[in-house]
């Protein structure tokens, strides 16, 4: 057997235990251990609901208080605490997708900052190099509202057998301690192809009017932009070294006051002009924004596939003041993907045209998560349901991200939703579940909740995917709302 094959089977459940080899842990399979984690999910107890196995921790519980997926949480703190995690990757060197959701303590004031890493390591869990290091600056984490990250890592170096996933939280302000929900690992298609994504150098790569390099308390980093009139900001990203036809996964994040923002990716042809329709065509309202308290709102969707000629990806944001606010954005992510947003009607903006629903309707909103429209679940509870044609699905594993809000304020309560991703057969029988998130009562806030998850890989025989959201009754006059539902492929 060789060295690499022995240490995958090795898990980091704690240092200094017994080993035959200096640098790497061997320890039995755990139950948690997937045989072959291929395209889904790689962490292990991702949401926290078997506490922290699978974790290396330090000052970190697992709590239950306004939570966000599932009945646990780990709360890192008060003042530093660690949490980290080895995952086994099965054949090298794809770059990964990562997303998370933060929050902190309803009495908490200013959260220490947060350094998000993903470390590349060799057989003898010794780090080669790094892959990704996220930085949240202090106080961006509040109690105002959730966010939700994405980030995407390079492509690891050959040598690579292992990712560290670590999340590591500085002091703040007592009470100071930061929740952490709902992580996801997969493998993603390509790296990140905008330059300077995250505004570190300011507009370099970028052209924009308006908008300007801004330093206060961005989403990531040390910088963001802002703007505070109507203008817009673009790259044009080389595609034309990916496979023709390439759909793309665009992810974004955007803060302000009453200013609406509109999100395209352009096609554009050797000669720089557009050609046919947009490929992501989003609105986000400025009350949207307004609802969210100042913080980071993120939006994530998949491209329709490349057409015939496009050598460039124009990501063009366009802002529109309505009264004198402005607006900020952050972390621009654009990969490759393998599939368009399957879902028909996403976004509820044909109503509830291609949804099969029960106490639930489709109304024009203020404060859409994007676009117009949103779907609502009535007070007494309620469904909505969509069945998605999934061509040659076997083996693949979808992406899965909406918004979510209720109505609820202080105490009243929305009620459960679960959504979830079943695997139809030709005849549209189930025949597996492919993903289950469950959104807690006391969870929501009256903002845009973000909730992403991956789907394990498609059985044998699936020929489409029912997307649904179920509600259980919560409190009176406390309805749900759904928006901008997503299934896709990253890799
Ligand atoms: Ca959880
Ligand atoms: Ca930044
Ligand atoms: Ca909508």
């Amino acid at each position: 057997m060789s060295k690499s094959s022995r240490c995958r089977f090795a898990r980091p459940i704690a240092f200094g235990c017994s080993t035959s080899k200096p640098g790497c842990f061997h320890f039995p399979p755990s139950p948690l251990k997937k045989a072959d984690p291929g395209c889904a999910n790689l962490v292990q107890n991702p949401s926290f609901e078997a506490g922290l196995a699978g974790w290396s921790a330090t000052n970190v519980t697992i709590t239950d208080s306004n939570l966000f997926e599932g009945t646990q949480e780990a709360t890192l703190g008060p003042n530093v605490a660690s949490i980290f995690q080895d995952i086994p990757l099965s054949g090298c060197c794809d770059p990964l997708f990562l997303s998370f959701n933060v929050f902190a303590v309803l009495d908490n004031i200013n959260s220490g900052s947060l350094v998000v890493e993903i470390l590349w390591l060799n057989s003898d869990r010794e780090t080669i190099a790094t892959g990704l290091r996220l930085f949240i600056p202090e106080g961006r984490i509040n109690n105002s509202s959730r966010i939700t990250y994405f980030a995407v890592t390079d492509r690891p170096p050959s040598g690579t057998t292992w990712a560290r996933l670590q999340f590591s939280k500085g002091a703040g302000a007592l009470p100071d301690p930061v929740k952490l929900d709902q992580i996801i690992l997969a493998r993603a298609s390509t790296s990140n192809l905008v330059q300077n994504p995250g505004f570190e150098l300011g507009l370099t790569s970028w052209t924009a009017t308006t908008f300007v390099p801004d330093f206060d308390r961005p989403y990531e980093g040390a910088a963001q932009v802002h703007a505070t009139d109507d203008g817009n900001l673009y790259q044009d990203i080389p595609i034309n070294n990916l496979p023709a036809h390439t759909p793309l996964l665009l992810s974004f994040a955007a803060s302000g006051g009453l200013t609406s923002l509109s999100v395209q990716v352009l096609w554009l042809n050797q000669a720089g002009s557009q050609i046919g329709p947009p490929g992501i065509d989003l609105f986000i309202p400025g009350d949207t924004f307004v609802a969210q308290n100042n913080n980071y709102l993120t939006y994530l969707d998949f491209t329709e596939p490349a057409p015939a000629g496009a050598v460039a990806a124009r990501v063009l944001f366009t802002d529109t003041i309505e009264k004198q606010t402005d607006i900020f954005l952050d972390q621009v992510i654009l990969t490759g993907a393998k599939s368009a947003n399957l879902v028909q009607n996403p976004s509820f903006e044909n109503g509830l045209t291609g949804w099969t629903a029960v106490n639930t309707t489709a109304l024009f909103s203020d404060q859409a998560y994007e676009g117009n429209a949103v779907a609502r679940v009535d007070t007494t509870g309620g469904l909505i349901f969509q069945d998605v044609l999934l061509p040659s699905a076997a083996g693949h594993c979808f992406l899965f991200n909406f918004g979510l809000r209720s109505s609820s304020i202080g105490v009243d309560l929305s009620g459960n939703t679960l959504a979830a991703v079943h695997w139809l057969d030709s005849a549209g029988r189930e025949i597996g579940t492919g993903l289950s998130v469950v959104v807690p009562s006391t969870s929501l806030r009256a903002q845009w909740l973000v909730y992403t998850g991956i789907t394990e890989p498609a059985p044998p025989g699936a020929a489409a995917a029912r997307v649904k959201f179920t509600r259980s009754p919560g409190s009176p006059q406390v309805f749900v709302e759904i928006d901008k539902v997503v299934l896709g492929r990253l890799s």
